[in-house]
């Protein structure tokens, strides 16, 4: 389909554009002069670690070692806007309700804790240590069974080290975190065929490979400091071929903000050498394709006595390769066509940039986790790699890249629900308990426990989990029926705004701030998307004087609610950060052996990944071939008038934080109410541009499910696709659609139809 009559972005990525994003958010936001000082150290040691995404923090940072979205980030936490007891004295909770994502986070920063008061539908201020005595009361009378301790995935390695100690403390394991809408596929997937749970690409790979294969990852907007790394190997002739049904600006072209003579001259790098623009939840049939070709110029070769797969890898170091090579001759180029919407031909082009690439890279985001059958995908696209041996090589890798700044930290530190992925055994030890082993609850089975009343109180440690998860509206009904809701932020959000019957908003630190103790002032720590472990300092005055840090948080509710244990000091690690780095040290000593001398190591530490190192710690103690179920990852049958609804993030947010309504890089602006279809679908539906339409859940379930008010855009999409914004269009996504393995909502492929709007 062409781009003719659609809406779209014709400058590249980064350039005036990118500076024009930030300015515009400091014409509005402007804080204080220091927050050019703050910017200045983000993301180089001895400075703070951005709290936007989890991109590597390099050894040999620029000048300005920040984007466009680093900087919103930035600037939004160190706005001098108050969100204060004056304020919430005004406005009652139901009020609120009607108020956007955007109007209620720019409000500024919380200020004091607040009770929530069922009477007056409002929040009342009140001390810590009434929040903390009757938080703690109340998480006694609770079976520990029926309480969820979320994360959202920006809390330090030591806080959510203490935060995942304090729930097997208390007595249980239900520690879902934002990694289970994110990346837990990638977590189980990984885990199950390579034996690591992350990727296994280092930055300095990028220097090195032949070619880049990007599925379903947005880097323009979502990691755009990538977008450097990505110019320069293109610069050195590396090819880079992406699969996305949205032709992304940051993937097509752009100009580094940062060279003066690509401002000036306003040359772009182009960045992908082949954009194919793949069906939502076509990747499995797309990556099949690819392997096919390989296959294919791998026998051709073998007649003139050449091999293109890597025999020997393939020999000494995988398993499944038969049943992997039978599957791939059964399956035939038209059922691949159809369920990918890719033409073979594009598809054995873009083999052949694989064919021909002696190191190759595989990176992917949301497009391919987000699908009932994101483990198939992911798996098909180790399958890809492995055929060539492209693990566990220099310049090669399978490369996730991960969501929030310490989502991958999270994980490695023991906020799990998982018990077997957590050295419980050590636990125990080190803090005299017997830790809980029955499995905790995910998001989506934390969702679950609320609609069948299991649940009786959610603790949230960051984030806006009623805004994130599936089935916004039912959620919401449900979540008033629990008993105790707890929230520890550092933004008003709706999370805030619908409780259960006791309630309590906490304001936290943010990681720009100084955070002071009794030894002195605080470092913390966080792991990026490589697996580099970096410090952080905050040092700008607290937006207010009541605010505690997170830990401080944490090791007040704890102390509430547990009984003394002389080997659980709350007082003595929270009046030194450093001693939580010698428990963690302890606990994961291979990972973490010299923490605090280690931590401001430039380009961070990397702790290592044994998949890098060949050694595959496997169910077989090999790389597996896997064969996948089925060849769409969609999950759903293709039906007449249904569409696959694919939830976007703009350029202006960070998650449900809506900073503006400019999706600059989409050419989108001034509303995220928008329905994103191409000129033919549109005909076909008798559609007009700027008409107001409404989508209905099209899934099985048969549950009403409905989105009003929604302005029909001409887009550049694959048709039987459309778009719209996260997380306006949640309601539609129901719980129970989501990767099968690792139960990712499946926000990427979502059944609905079109309707006349309500
Ligand atoms: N500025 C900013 N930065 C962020 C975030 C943010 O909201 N704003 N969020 C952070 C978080 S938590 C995360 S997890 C990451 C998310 O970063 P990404 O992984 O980039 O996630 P999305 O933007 O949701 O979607 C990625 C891409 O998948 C494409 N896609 C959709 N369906 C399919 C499909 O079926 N196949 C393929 N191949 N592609 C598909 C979409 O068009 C989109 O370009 O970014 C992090 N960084
Ligand atoms: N349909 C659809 N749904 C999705 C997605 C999608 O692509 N489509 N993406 C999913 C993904 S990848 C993710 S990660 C989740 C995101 O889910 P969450 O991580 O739960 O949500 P965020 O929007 O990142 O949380 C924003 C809030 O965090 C709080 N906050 C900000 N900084 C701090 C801090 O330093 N400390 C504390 N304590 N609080 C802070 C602020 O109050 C702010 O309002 O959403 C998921 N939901
Ligand atoms: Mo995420």
């Amino acid at each position: 389909m062409s781009d003719q009559n659609t809406v779209q972005y014709e400058g590249p990525a980064g350039g005036w554009g990118s500076l024009r994003g930030i300015t515009r958010i400091f014409g509005d936001e402007w804080p204080t002069p220091a927050v050019l000082d703050t910017l200045a150290h983000q993301n180089k040691p001895g400075g703070f670690m951005c709290t936007s995404c989890a991109w590597t923090k390099p050894a040999n940072p620029n000048v300005v070692e920040f984007c466009e979205n680093g900087a919103k980030a930035t600037i939004w936490e160190l706005t001098t806007r108050r969100c204060t007891p004056e304020f919430f004295e005004k406005h009652t909770l139901s009020e609120l309700q009607g108020w956007t994502d955007h109007d209620l986070e720019h409000q500024g920063r919380l200020t004091h804790p607040m009770r929530y008061d069922r009477a007056s539908d409002r929040y009342m201020p009140c001390s810590w240590q009434e929040a903390f005595s009757a938080i703690g009361t109340e998480l006694k009378t609770l079976d520990p069974k029926s309480v969820i301790f979320y994360a959202s995935g920006r809390a330090s390695l030591e806080t959510s080290y203490l935060y995942g100690l304090f729930a097997r403390l208390y007595g249980n394991n239900n520690l879902p975190d934002s990694s289970n809408m994110c990346h837990e596929t990638t977590s189980v997937c990984l885990k199950k065929v390579i034996g690591s749970p992350v990727g296994t690409s280092v930055y300095e790979d990028f220097s090195t490979c032949d070619a880049i294969f990007f599925f379903g990852q947005n880097t323009g907007s979502n990691s755009p400091r990538f977008l450097h790394p990505l110019q320069e190997a293109v610069k050195r002739g590396c090819r880079i071929v992406t699969f996305n049904p949205v032709r992304e600006r940051g993937l097509e072209a752009m100009i580094n903000p940062q060279s003066p003579t690509e401002m000036l001259t306003g040359h772009e790098t182009p960045i992908s050498c082949q954009y194919l623009q793949v069906k939502a939840g076509g990747d499995i049939a797309a990556l099949m394709g690819l392997c096919k070709h390989v296959l294919d110029r791998h026998e051709k070769a073998q007649n003139e006595g050449r091999s293109v797969l890597d025999l020997d890898f393939i020999e000494r170091h995988t398993s499944g390769f038969d049943a992997f090579l039978e599957t791939l001759r059964a399956t035939r180029w038209d059922e691949i066509e159809q369920n990918s919407g890719l033409t073979r031909e594009a598809l054995q082009a873009a083999g052949q940039v694989y064919v021909e690439a002696e190191r190759a890279i595989g990176i992917y985001g949301m497009g391919l986790t987000q699908q009932v059958h994101g483990f198939d995908n992911i798996a098909m696209f180790v399958n890809l790699l492995l055929m060539k041996g492209n693990i566990g090589r220099d310049g090669t890798g399978i490369s996730p890249v991960r969501g929030h700044s310490n989502v991958q930290g999270q994980r490695t530190v023991g906020i799990s629900e998982k018990p077997e992925l957590v050295p419980m055994d050590k636990l125990g030890q080190m803090f005299g308990f017997d830790p809980p082993m029955e499995k905790g609850m995910n998001t989506v089975e934390a969702c679950e426990g609320m609609l069948k009343g299991t649940v009786k109180s959610f603790i949230g440690l960051g984030g806006n989990f009623l805004r994130a998860i599936p089935d916004t509206d039912v959620m919401e009904e449900a979540w008033t029926k629990m008993r105790l809701t707890v929230q520890i932020a550092t933004k008003l959000n709706r999370s805030h705004l619908i409780n259960g019957e006791v309630a309590y908003l906490l304001p936290c630190l943010g990681r720009t701030e100084e955070d002071m103790q009794a030894s002195g002032p605080q470092t913390v720590t966080m792991e990026d998307t490589f697996s580099c472990i970096h410090g952080s300092i905050g040092r700008r005055k607290p937006a207010s004087k009541h605010l505690l840090s997170e830990m401080a948080i944490v090791a007040g509710i704890a102390k509430a609610t547990l009984a003394e244990n002389p080997k659980v000091k709350w007082d003595e690690w929270l009046g030194d950060y450093g001693l939580v780095r010698d428990l963690i040290e302890q606990t994961y000593p291979e990972e973490f052996h010299d923490f605090n001398g280690r931590m401001f190591t430039p380009g961070g530490f990397y702790r290592g990944n044994s998949a890098r190192e060949r050694i595959w710690k496997t169910q077989s103690g090999r790389a597996e071939f896997t064969v996948p179920k089925e060849l769409s990852a969609a999950g759903f049958a293709d039906a007449a008038g249904r569409y696959r609804l694919i939830t976007l993030r703009s350029n202006d947010q960070f998650n449900t934080t809506i900073y503006g309504y400019s999706d600059r890089l989409r050419g989108i602006e001034g509303t995220r109410d928008v329905l994103l279809i191409n000129p033919d679908e549109m005909a076909r539906n008798g559609l007009t541009e700027g008409q107001i339409v409404g989508l209905a859940s099209d899934a099985e379930d048969g549950r009403d499910r409905f989105v009003g008010g929604l302005k029909v855009t001409p887009f550049n999409l694959p048709d039987g696709c459309l778009g719209g914004y996260y997380p306006e269009l949640n309601v539609l996504v129901p719980l129970s659609h989501h990767d099968v393995e690792s139960k990712t909502p499946a926000s990427k492929a979502v059944p609905v139809r079109i309707v006349a709007s309500g």
